[in-house]
């Protein structure tokens, strides 16, 4: 199996999903409908709703198009970019380029942008918990919608970010910086695998293995995404290279330079395959995710 063509044709899976569940720009609220398909549609590399198919993947037959991963594997990715969008605020980042358009706030306005990352957030729940769409069981809905409420609040995503934004320009130990990692981006890429493996009757051994793997995917992901800010160019990457310097941000490559973080983020890349030695080959593709999350160039 090749990643890149697997990558291809989940994103693929992925986005007809989108047609058919997210609402079109029209009626009453078109404006701002248009505003969030706008960054939901802009691209990306669609890392977290195929990381839930894969993890269902890896523990059942089920088809890759089964209608009860579709709308988690959605809700994820709505939530990431809402997160990509309040992030390029000018609270917050204040970036002009994302996935290679221009940002939410510069296409729309401020109020609109902040209106979309919203709504993007909501309609996760939506998705969620919405019967049309969505025909897992009761108990199920409940703990994906928790596992993925808890990554992206206060004790995972938006707490990540917290801690980022005001530690910037100062100094603090390597501690903080896992820490800030972990919730800021890997809490997110732990419950896309967790949730998918859920959503796929996966055993709690299974799941606490998923969750491991996850644990260092996530880790690993933002570390790559630090490495590439310095090393690759605006133009690859879609978004603005060099902002972490700029903005004063602690980061892998300034605690330990470039070579000891490609080291240190092929070992955590490592540590995830490790966590999947008791799955068979039907975890190839969590196996080929995690090499390309220490591979890509963007
Ligand atoms: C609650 C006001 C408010 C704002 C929330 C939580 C948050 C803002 C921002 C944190 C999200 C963030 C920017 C995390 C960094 C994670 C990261 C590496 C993002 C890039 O992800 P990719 O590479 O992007 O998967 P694509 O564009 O491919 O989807």
């Amino acid at each position: 199996m090749e990643i890149k063509s697997y990558l291809n044709t989940q994103k693929q899976l992925v986005e007809s999903a989108f047609e058919e569940f997210f609402p079109l720009a029209e009626g009453e609220f078109k404006a701002h409908i248009e505003a969030m398909r706008y960054s939901l549609l802009a691209g990306g590399k669609r890392i977290r709703p195929i990381l839930c198919i894969a993890a269902a993947q890896a523990v059942s037959e089920i088809e890759v198009a089964n209608k009860n991963i579709l709308p988690v594997a959605c809700a994820l990715e709505c939530i990431h970019t809402y997160s990509l969008v309040h992030d390029d605020l000018p609270a917050m980042d204040n970036d002009a380029l994302r996935r290679g358009k221009a940002t939410t706030h510069v296409a729309y306005g401020e109020a609109e942008a902040i209106l979309a990352g919203d709504g993007l957030l909501t309609w996760a729940f939506d998705l969620l918990s919405n019967p049309q769409y969505n025909g897992l069981d009761a108990d199920k809905k409940l703990r994906i919608t928790h596992c993925i409420a808890r990554a992206a609040g206060s004790f995972g995503m938006v707490g990540g970010q917290t801690l980022d934004i005001t530690n910037e320009n100062s100094t603090f130990p390597f501690e903080t910086l896992q820490s800030i990692h972990r919730s800021k981006t890997g809490a997110l890429i732990t419950a896309s695998v967790v949730t998918g493996a859920i959503a796929a009757n996966a055993s709690p051994k299974q799941i606490a293995a998923l969750e491991q793997y996850g644990n260092h995917i996530g880790l690993a992901f933002q570390i790559v995404d630090d490495l590439l800010n310095v090393t690759a160019t605006t133009k690859q990457l879609g978004k603005a290279a060099g902002s972490d310097v700029e903005l004063g941000k602690a980061t892998y490559p300034a605690f330990f330079g470039i070579d000891k973080t490609r080291e240190l983020a092929e070992k955590t890349v490592e540590d995830a395959k490790n966590c999947l030695t008791d799955f068979d080959e039907k975890a190839l593709p969590l196996r080929l995710l995690a090499d390309y999350i220490y591979t890509r160039s963007h």
